[in-house]
Formats: structure tokens, C-alpha cells, sequence
């Protein structure tokens, strides 16, 4: 039965993506992929929301329709739909939509001449030579599609993304916190560092007697295995796939145990050869004075931990053994962004093009989140999926824009677009209509494959147009999905500072992209950063943690992020300069 959002999301997207291999109507399509977009950003879980009676259709996206289905998806555990268009094209199809470079053109193609329906067939024929024969394939993409099947199979168990971890560890932690006897509770780990993704979760509980929440552990709804299970250490695995350490710890050592599960292991490898060389042996119990077996002399808090090697605290995000610990040592440690600093975000999309909601209603739900502004950046006519703006439409948006500020108390929005980078590195738009937009997100959405040196002088190119503001989702990843294009992040990051461009940290789940250590790239060279949610839905406008943990991660702090100014500094630097 699905139970999470993830699992019910993913239903959509195969029933979207097995229509689409069919060739359905491309609304029916998108309309399936906005529902699994806005069930996959949700915050409540959505299997609450339909056994509390609540109504769907006030998400964005969801019409009566798809709330019904969604209402039959979790009572039944069956989608429809799903099931008839499953006996007409093989689920499995479905999966290789992951292939990059196929498409469901491509796949539809393979599976009628080929007879390719899954992942095995489509290696054999690839080895076989048989997919170059196909019309509209080529000797390179069947050596391309051979190298994408080898990553997914050597990638064993994949990690989990973080915004997908963090739907199954927050109920699962507050599950856990009513066990009696339990005094503290929280997850360490990667999960705790905010890393992107996560091979497992390790929660920590301080508690006396350990038997209750032990238990509680082990007979969890979710829990389709339990692994192993002790007094002090448990592990399950859930039903959607990951894995969990529970450990319980006394309270006098719950300092030492969250630093030590923390992690990460360079880090705690760093600490400890601290601790010997001042005599401390450090390990999860706690800092002892002697190589002997007796009470430690600190390990309740973190703190504690850190000062008995003459450090200040660290912020989970910076212990990854990058030279945090030499830079607490001369107390130079960045004084990281924080969500509470930022006063907008800068990337929005309506339902003038692939988002699902409309611009009064995407103003009044950042509004909300207490933002000062918000851009709307809509697609460009280039990106004709996604129904792009032309000057003339995007002129009409701004005339609205125009209207709604004159209404709007306390949130200004900004005229902006999402512009293509074509090619040979133009902008998708007129200098003459660029000219008078507030904001420019510039970005590349085609042809990804060009050799390194290529790719970077589209950017750069790009760049010297004086309208280029930010570049957005710079590398163009996809975790779990699509690597990052080739690019000279180094010589990119210097053309932008050199240029007074930004670089986005984008805060949709499966991008956070820059990645952590071009955020700090940028930071050294001195280019900013934007953190920004590239919003399709109002729901989305909550994902902008993300972006920050991202940039935390990236040592930046609120003096490297453009959108912690107010609007006036904000408009005189988009002026760039
Ligand atoms: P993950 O789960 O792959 O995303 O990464 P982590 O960092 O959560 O790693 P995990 O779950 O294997 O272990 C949690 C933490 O426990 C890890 O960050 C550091 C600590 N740890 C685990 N094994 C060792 C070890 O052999 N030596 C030291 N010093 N620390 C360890
Ligand atoms: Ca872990
Ligand atoms: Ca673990
Ligand atoms: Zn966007």
C-alpha cells in the first residue's frame, strides 16, 4: 500500500510517463505530472489528508478529478487508470524514461521495432548493435545508452534523496519521541550534515531504560525487515526502501554520541587525533581521560565534546573534513546563511507556462512565507514544452505584474523570465525585452551533451550579455536521474564574478544545483550565489531550505547571497555592480 507521498507521486509520474510513451494528449500528460510534482512537495502526508476526509483539489494541480483518484490510489492501494494503461504497454517502459537521451519517442520506438520493454532487453539489443538500425538512432547514442545502463547497475542501492528522507524521518522521529522514557530524540548522520542524499538514516535517542522505544522501533507500520535488533542498537528497513539505525544512549553520553553518528567520518577521524594529542581518547561515549574504562570527563553535549579539544561548536553542515576544522581552530569559521536571512526568492514559474498556479496566487502564497519579493521567471518561447512566453505574452504578464503590485500589500513581485541559453550562447529573448525586466534566470534546457570547453563558452557567452543576471540550475543535474553536464566550473565561476553575474543554489529536491562544493568554488572566487526555489506550485514556495542547506554545505554565509538584501540594494545589484 502506498503510504508516502514519494510512493503515490511515483504512480502519477509512471502513469504520465507510460502515456506519454503511448502518445496520449500532452495536457492529459502534464496533467499527471503536476499531480505527482505537487503529492511529491506536499509537507502533510497525503494518505493523512485523505483519511482525515480533507479536500484535495485546494493543492494546486489537483481538480476533482485527480482527488478522487488519489482517494482510490490510498484506500486501495490501485490506480485505475494505471492498471488499464498497464495492460496495453508494459510498466516497465516506464523505467526507461531514466535513460537519458531516449524519451518516450525513443522508447516507443524501441518497443515496436525492437520489442524492447525492459532494461535487460535494451542492453542486449544495445550489445547486439541492434538500436544504430533503429531510424533516428545513431552508433552514439547506443554507446551512450550502454554507459547509462552500466551506471544504474553499478550504482547498486541508490541513496535517497534528502527531501525524500526527510518525509520519512520527521513522523518516524515524532513515532519514536512517544515511547516512554525517552528524553531526547534526533536523527544524525548524513541526514543531520544535510547532505543531498542519504544512505541511511541513524537516529539517536537518549533515554534510562531503552526497552520501549526499542520496541516501538521494531513493530512499526512501516517496518518490512527488521535487520537486526538489540537492547542498544536496532536497524529496519521500510517499506519505501531505507534503511534505519535506532540507538538509544544514556543521557551523559548523548553529546558524545550525536557528534560521534554525525559524522562524518573524516571529520570524526580529525577530532579524535585532537583529542590523543591532549590526551583524550574520543569515541561515542564520550572523552575520557585515561586509555582506561571510567566516567568520562565530557559527553553530554556536543559542546562539551568540542571544547575538550579546544574547538568552538561546528555546524553539522561543515564537518566533512574541508578545513572546518582548522578554520573553528582560528575562529574563522563563515557564519552560515540562514533561512530566517532571506528576504525573496528569485525563481518562480505560474500557469502562463509549466506551473500549475496563478501568479495572484503564487504573490499571495510568498506573501505568506513572509517574503519581501518574488520573481516571476516563466519559461521562454524556446522551451515549448513547458508552453514558453514570447516578447508579446511576457509583455502582457508584465502589464499584470504591473496591476497586482498596485494591489498587493507588503510582497513586491518582479518582472522576470527564465530565459533560454540557445546554443550559441544568445538568450532566448530580445536585448529590447530583456531590457525591462527586473530579473533574468538564465539557464540551459537543451543540448547538454557538448563537449566541456563548448558548454562553458555557451555560459560564458551568455554572460556577456549585459542582461544576464543568474545563471540557473548551473550544472544541470538531476540526482538519481541525470548527471551534470560538462563544464569548467572554475573558469565559469570566475566569469561570472568577473561579469557581476549570480549562480543559483536551485532548491528542487532532485537538483540543489550548484552542488555544495561549487557553492564554495563560488564563495573563494568571490561570485554570488542566489538561493532560489524555481517554484511550478505555492507548495513549492516551501522548499527554499533546501536551497540554504545546500549553501550551508558551501560555507556561504548571508553576505554571499544576493536575496538576504532588502529590494533596494536587491534592484541596484541585479543592476550588476
Ligand atoms: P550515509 O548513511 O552513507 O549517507 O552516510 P553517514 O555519514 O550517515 O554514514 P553512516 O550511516 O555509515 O554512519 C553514521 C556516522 O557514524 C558516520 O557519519 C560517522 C560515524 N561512523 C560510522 N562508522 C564509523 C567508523 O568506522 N569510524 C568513525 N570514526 N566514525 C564512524
Ligand atoms: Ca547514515
Ligand atoms: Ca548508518
Ligand atoms: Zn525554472
Amino acid at each position: 500500500m502506498p503510504v508516502h507521498n514519494h510512493e503515490i507521486a511515483e504512480r502519477f509520474t509512471r502513469l504520465a510517463n507510460l502515456l506519454e510513451i503511448e502518445g496520449e494528449n500532452p495536457y492529459r500528460v502534464r496533467a499527471y505530472r503536476n499531480a505527482a510534482r505537487t503529492i511529491g512537495g506536499l509537507s502533510a502526508n497525503i494518505a493523512d489528508l485523505v483519511s482525515e476526509e480533507q479536500d484535495l483539489t485546494r493543492y494546486p494541480g489537483i481538480g476533482k478529478d485527480l482527488a478522487a483518484k488519489i482517494r482510490t490510489l490510498v484506500r486501495s492501494g490501485e490506480l485505475p487508470d494505471l492498471t488499464e494503461t498497464e495492460e496495453r504497454v508494459p510498466t516497465e517502459l516506464s523505467d526507461l524514461m531514466v535513460i537519458e537521451g531516449l524519451g518516450p519517442k525513443g522508447v516507443r520506438a524501441l518497443y515496436k521495432k525492437l520489442n524492447v520493454d525492459s532494461l535487460e532487453d535494451l542492453e542486449e539489443a544495445a550489445r547486439a548493435g541492434r538500436i544504430h538500425e533503429v531510424e533516428r538512432f545513431g552508433e552514439k547514442t547506443e554507446k551512450a545508452i550502454l554507459e547509462e545502463i552500466e551506471k544504474i547497475r553499478s550504482g547498486g542501492k541508490k541513496r535517497t534523496r534528502l527531501a525524500d528522507a526527510e518525509e520519512v524521518a520527521r513522523p518516524l522521529v515524532a513515532y519514536l519521541a512517544e515511547a516512554e522514557g525517552v528524553e531526547a530524540i534526533e536523527v544524525a548522520g548524513s541526514f543531520r550534515r544535510r547532505k543531498e542524499t542519504v544512505g541511511d538514516l541513524d537516529i539517536l535517542a537518549s533515554c534510562g531504560d531503552s526497552g520501549p522505544v526499542m520496541e516501538r522501533f521494531v513493530t512499526h507500520e512501516d517496518v518490512t525487515e527488521v535487520v537486526s535488533r538489540g537492547s542498544t542498537r536496532s536497524t529496519v528497513r521500510l517499506s519505501s526502501g531505507m534503511d534505519v539505525d535506532l540507538r538509544a544512549i544514556h543521557g551523559r553520553s548523548y553529546g558524545a554520541a550525536l557528534h560521534y553518528f554525525t559524522g562524518s567520518q573524516a571529520h570524526n577521524i580529525a577530532v579524535r587525533q585532537r583529542g590523543l594529542e591532549r590526551g583524550y581518547k574520543v569515541n561515542e561515549y564520550g572523552i575520557f581521560a585515561h586509555d582506561r574504562d571510567e566516567e568520562p570527563v565530557a559527553g553530554a553535549t556536543e559542546e562539551e565534546v568540542y571544547g575538550r579539544v579546544d574547538l568552538p561548536w561546528i555546524p553539522p553542515e561543515l564537518r566533512e573534513d574541508r578545513g572546518e576544522i582548522q578554520a573553528a581552530e582560528k575562529g574563522a569559521l563563515p557564519r552560515l546563511v540562514t533561512r530566517k536571512a532571506l528576504r525573496g526568492d528569485l525563481h518562480a514559474h505560474t500557469n502562463a507556462t509549466d506551473g500549475a498556479d496563478s501568479l495572484r496566487d503564487m504573490a499571495r502564497a510568498a506573501a505568506e512565507a513572509g517574503h519581501e519579493y518574488l520573481a516571476i521567471t516563466d519559461h521562454s518561447k524556446r522551451v515549448s514544452m513547458a508552453h514558453g512566453l514570447d516578447a508579446d505574452r511576457l509583455r502582457r504578464q508584465g502589464e499584470e505584474i504591473d496591476r497586482l503590485n498596485e494591489e498587493l500589500n507588503g510582497i513586491t513581485l518582479l518582472k522576470g523570465s527564465e530565459v533560454d541559453i540557445l546554443e550559441d550562447g544568445r538568450l532566448d529573448l530580445p536585448d529590447d525585452v530583456l531590457a525591462g525586466l527586473d530579473v533574468t534566470v538564465c539557464s540551459i534546457h537543451y543540448r547538454f551533451n557538448l563537449p566541456r570547453d563548448k558548454q562553458t563558452d555557451r555560459i560564458i557567452r551568455a554572460m556577456d550579455n549585459p542582461h544576464f543576471r543568474i545563471l540557473g540550475h548551473p550544472s544541470g543535474r538531476a540526482i538519481n536521474e541525470r548527471e551534470p553536464f560538462e563544464l569548467d566550473m572554475e573558469r565559469l565561476v570566475e566569469a561570472a564574478a568577473e561579469r557581476h553575474c549570480a549562480l543559483e543554489v536551485n532548491a528542487q529536491p532532485a537538483r540543489l544545483d550548484l552542488r555544495d562544493m561549487d557553492c564554495m568554488l563560488a564563495r573563494e572566487r568571490g561570485a554570488k550565489l542566489v538561493l532560489s526555489t524555481d517554484a511550478h506550485n505555492t507548495y513549492n514556495l516551501g522548499l527554499l531550505g533546501y536551497a540554504v542547506d545546500q549553501a550551508r554545505r558551501g560555507w556561504a554565509e548571508a553576505g554571499d547571497v544576493i536575496n538576504t538584501r532588502g529590494l533596494e540594494d536587491l534592484r541596484a545589484l541585479l543592476r550588476r555592480g
